[in-house]
């Protein structure tokens, strides 16, 4: 995580929730596609159940996307969608649709917040405003667990269920290309040549990538204070 928070951080760019399509606003059009299918290595080859919660995104130069407004809600204990994907700047709202109260709140820096207890029928927001992977928690419920991606550049894509991606519009040039996905301990990095593109095709590049989540276990993590939950935290009756 904290590799992936500093690569990030350094530069990169990507995509958004929702369109499952790149946040790209303020593409000329000229670039080329960047494409490629993700599969994971499971235990037991077993198929991969979250194979769109992957984020594919390229290092390169030019500013950010525009900053969007994005929801996770919060519904019978869980954050939904699990993973998302904004511009730097944007602000993510957390609904919360349970009959009991949660406390949003991350540690991650450089993007830590704490949301404080709120009820049914109550949404909070946060503003992102430093690029990187930020782990969201509920101070409540040690499994509540949703990752917010912070992208400082404007190439980056979350896969359609069967794992297919797509970047648009990328410019002729050399990258390296990241794939990050939470099952899987450390990011993968590819340099990729894109060629000029545009009208007419050509310029596309396809990729297959290959992630091994064969050694992936749940970890717990702290709660706000840097303590371990309770032994009966998420198990009580709210
Ligand atoms: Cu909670």
């Amino acid at each position: 995580m904290t590799r992936w928070g500093l690569g990030l951080a350094a530069l990169m760019c990507l995509t958004p929730p929702g369109s499952r399509a790149q946040g790209g606003v303020g593409g000329g059009g000229g670039g080329a596609r960047v494409t490629g299918h993700v599969t994971i290595l499971e235990k037991g080859n077993k198929p991969s159940p979250d194979l769109g919660d992957a984020v594919i995104f390229v290092e390169g130069p030019g500013p950010a996307a525009r900053p969007a407004t994005a929801e996770i809600f919060i519904r019978d204990k869980a954050y939904a969608p699990h993973v998302v994907v904004v511009p730097l700047g944007s602000t993510v709202r957390f609904p919360n649709l349970d009959p009991f109260n949660h406390n949003v709140f991350s540690v991650s820096e450089p993007g830590q917040f704490d949301l404080g207890l709120y009820g049914r029928g109550e949404a909070k927001a946060h503003t992102f405003t430093a690029a990187g992977l930020v782990r969201v928690f509920c101070n409540v419920h040690p499994r509540m667990v949703a990752y917010v991606v912070v992208m400082a550049k404007r190439w980056y894509a979350q896969p359609a269920g069967d794992g297919a991606f797509m970047i648009a519009d990328v410019p002729a040039g050399r990258y390296k290309l990241h794939v990050w996905h939470e099952r899987v301990a450390t990011e993968l990095m590819k340099d990729i040549t894109v060629t000029p593109g545009g009208e007419g095709g050509g310029g596309a590049v396809d990729l297959q990538i290959t992630l091994n989540a064969r050694g992936y276990k749940w970890e717990p993590h702290k709660n706000k204070y840097g303590q371990d939950y309770p032994t009966n935290a998420g198990l009580e009756r709210y």
